[in-house]
């Protein structure tokens, strides 16, 4: 019997993560620039918040991070010893810990083939994250390589920028029912870049055979852009009926809600506005970058970034919907700062899939015994620390490669290598 569920596989922070202020347009990556990361904490801090997760009782799976440094990009830009540093650390990036970016996900229930299709994002936008996708993609197709459930596409063409679930919203009665897809994109022109473009989110709608009715496509709020929210997750989320979002998130409001209305009558939103909450705030804290889950009780719970806690308008905002009627009943504060210190909160470490998890490669999903495996590893090989002047290193990329092969051979995905 098929059992569909909403299943979070994040990103484990790979070995090479570090701060080189890559990100046009996203405020955390340029002011961390230079600084020294922790690699080993980073992943152990990811390896907890899906630990938290799996004791709430959520069903939880993983990606395995790229091999890097990618010396195809080396070659490819004939990188030498004077090359600008930015294109050296590019080929070093960890970028692809944030799976909310590795593909745009339709569930079966969605879908014209009734298989549930993903399409890796071609993240043209920026050099370090264009390089992850066929990488990811080959992931894809061995996590989700039963073809009788699952469909992997190929990137749309890099003519149009796609930056995946981060741009994506589903709303449903619950996740094995039909849902409307909801696609948020930029328009270019601002100070920043507009990584989604509309005609991506077209495109991934038709390649999954989605009903063009049970589609909305919504512009983002060009000043959300340029106030730092890189991507539409970093100001909404969303979870069964219920739209978590800033006043300030969509190019109209009141547009975007009744757009997704028509189609979706039962949506409750909750709105956080400007007066309470201001954008800069929710961007420096990364309030809606939250994963917002269904617990086995059926109650809705957040997963904040604990910085959140921190902040005396966001946390009093969180206090006061607490203590209301709302739809949203707990708020976890969990410690992802080095991801943060990126632009990434919890909502980017995670890609969600709603699949039976017997359909998926047993190796890709997550158990107590395997998180302490998986620990143990990293404890063991991870960096404790990347100076920046270490990128580009052969000592260095020795210990990356070596690190990485070490959770391949633990987790039986050599073919990965
Ligand atoms: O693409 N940061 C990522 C953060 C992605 C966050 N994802 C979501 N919002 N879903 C990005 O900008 C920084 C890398 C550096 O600067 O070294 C970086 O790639």
């Amino acid at each position: 019997m098929n059992k569909l569920v909403e299943i979070n596989f994040d990103g484990i922070v790979g070995p090479s993560h570090n701060y080189a202020g890559l990100s046009l347009g996203n405020i955390a990556s340029a002011s961390h620039k230079g600084n020294a990361s922790y690699p080993r904490a980073a992943a152990l801090q990811g390896i907890a918040k899906m630990r938290g997760n799996l004791e709430r009782g959520l069903v939880q799976g993983f990606l395995l991070p790229l091999p890097r440094p990618n010396f195809g990009l080396l070659r490819d830009l004939a990188v030498g010893d004077e090359t600008n540093p930015a294109l050296v650390a590019a080929a070093w990036s960890a970028s692809s810990m944030w799976t909310a970016n590795a593909a745009t996900v339709s569930p079966a229930p969605d879908t014209g083939d009734g298989r549930c299709h993903l399409t890796p994002a071609n993240l043209v936008t920026m050099l370090h994250r264009g390089q992850e996708w066929r990488d990811t993609q080959a992931q894809l197709k061995i996590a989700f390589g039963d073809q009788r459930h699952f469909a992997v596409h190929d990137a749309v063409p890099s003519s149009f920028g796609d930056e995946g679930a981060a741009n994506h919203m589903r709303f449903c009665n619950s996740h094995d029912a039909p849902g409307v897809e909801v696609f948020v994109y930029g328009r270019p022109g601002g100070r920043f870049p507009a990584r989604q473009h509309e005609q991506a989110s077209r495109a991934v709608a038709r390649l999954h055979g989605l009903e063009p009715r049970r589609c909305v496509f919504i512009e983002q709020n060009p000043a959300a852009i340029e106030a730092g929210a890189f991507h539409n997750d970093v100001v909404a989320v969303a979870n069964e009926k219920v739209l978590f979002t800033h006043d300030q998130a969509f190019a109209d409001q009141i547009d975007a809600y009744e757009a997704i209305r028509a189609v979706f009558p039962d949506l409750h939103v909750v709105e956080v506005p400007e007066s309470q909450v201001t954008l800069e705030e929710a961007i420096r804290t990364y309030l809606f970058n939250a994963q917002l889950v269904t617990l086995p009780t059926g109650e809705m719970a957040l997963v904040v970034p604990s910085e959140c806690q921190e902040s005396a308008s966001v946390w009093s905002w969180c206090e006061r919907m607490l203590a209301s009627n709302g739809p949203i009943r707990h708020v976890i504060p969990v410690d992802v700062r080095q991801s943060m210190a990126n632009g990434g909160g919890p909502a980017c470490l995670r890609l969600r899939v709603v699949a039976d998890p017997a359909t998926v490669d047993a190796r890709f999903m997550l158990d107590e015994a395997k998180a302490e495996r998986i620990e143990a590893v990293i404890a063991q090989m991870w960096p404790e620390t990347i100076q920046p002047d270490e990128i580009g290193t052969e000592a260095l990329a020795a210990k990356v490669i070596e690190a990485r092969e070490a959770l391949l051979a633990v987790l039986s995905l050599d073919e990965l290598a």
